[in-house]
């Protein structure tokens, strides 16, 4: 039996209610070029209400911009390598949420000269920070909101890594050993979690023109290259990821943790 639908029912309908009466966290929109806030987008247009980390006062103004116009928005303060800004984030949260549904973890930092010239130079100061920042967070972040997460039927977490995490990517360097070690946290988490019904996923996403990417020389080199080897012979956008990560924090993705899902149209499937 066929169920026959009119054009526009057919395409929006069943999206726009997949994760309605859901709460899901946000960590790492800094300006409207952030793969996090695409992602928001594409949660929020399911129906999935919002809550946002920022990290200072020049992202909360970025920040207020963005929601403007997106129903029953939370915005707290939080950096991710103060434990007790965490913490208080997630009290805070508790007060106004019944549980959370969802974490969007789409945070990193490396300092700017570690991203080039030899990884054997790496500091070992700039080594832990990109950790701290770009890796431990993820763990830190999963244990204080676990009591919030138990309170969903099911929950969703998602981070973002890049293909330099598995393969030597020129320059990517210090980054590369952080999202090494993000990859496999997923994989230890999604074992901790799992029996609570909490899902652990990492989206590998293809290089995107973002803030963290436009202090990067040579950037506009790896787009090409991307597009020239790529088998869909493309660049990726943060929609591109937006939509996976919304597949992941819904129903439909309900057999999959612990996974890294590659959204770089292929790339990484080349052997040249
Ligand atoms: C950070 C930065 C994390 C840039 C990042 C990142 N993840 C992906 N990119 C883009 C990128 C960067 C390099 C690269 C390929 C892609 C900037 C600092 C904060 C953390 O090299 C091949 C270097």
């Amino acid at each position: 039996m066929t169920q026959v639908l009119d054009k526009e029912t057919a395409s929006h309908a069943p999206v726009s209610n997949l994760l309605k009466g859901k709460t899901g966290l946000i960590l790492g929109v800094a300006n409207k070029w952030s793969i996090a806030w695409a992602i928001a987008q594409a949660l929020s247009t399911a129906g999935m209400r919002l809550v946002f980390t920022y990290q200072g006062e020049r992202f909360k103004k970025n920040l207020d911009g963005l929601v403007d116009g997106m129903e029953n928005v939370l915005m707290y303060p939080c950096d991710v390598t103060d434990e007790a800004q965490i913490k208080e984030m997630i009290q805070s949260l508790g007060g106004e949420v019944d549980a959370l549904d969802c974490i969007v973890h789409s945070v990193a930092f490396a300092k700017k000269e570690e991203l080039a010239g030899e990884f054997l130079n790496t500091s070992k100061e700039g080594y832990l920070l990109a950790q701290e920042i770009s890796s431990y967070s993820l763990t830190a972040v999963c244990r204080e909101a676990l009591p919030l997460m138990e309170k969903a039927e099911s929950a969703s977490v998602i981070t973002l890594t890049y293909l330099g995490g598995e393969k030597v990517v020129t320059n990517y360097n210090v980054m590369g050993v952080a999202k090494a070690a993000l990859e496999m946290s997923v994989r230890y988490l999604a074992e901790d979690l799992g029996p609570r019904n909490i899902r652990v996923n990492a989206i590998s996403a293809g290089p995107i023109k973002t803030l963290a990417a436009s202090g990067v020389s040579g950037f506009s080199a790896i787009l090409d290259t991307m597009k020239e080897k790529a088998p869909l012979r493309r660049n990726v956008d943060a929609s591109d990821v937006a939509d996976t990560a919304l597949f992941l924090a819904s129903h439909l993705s309900r057999g999959i943790t612990g996974e890294v899902i590659h959204v770089d149209a292929g790339y990484h499937i080349k052997g040249y």
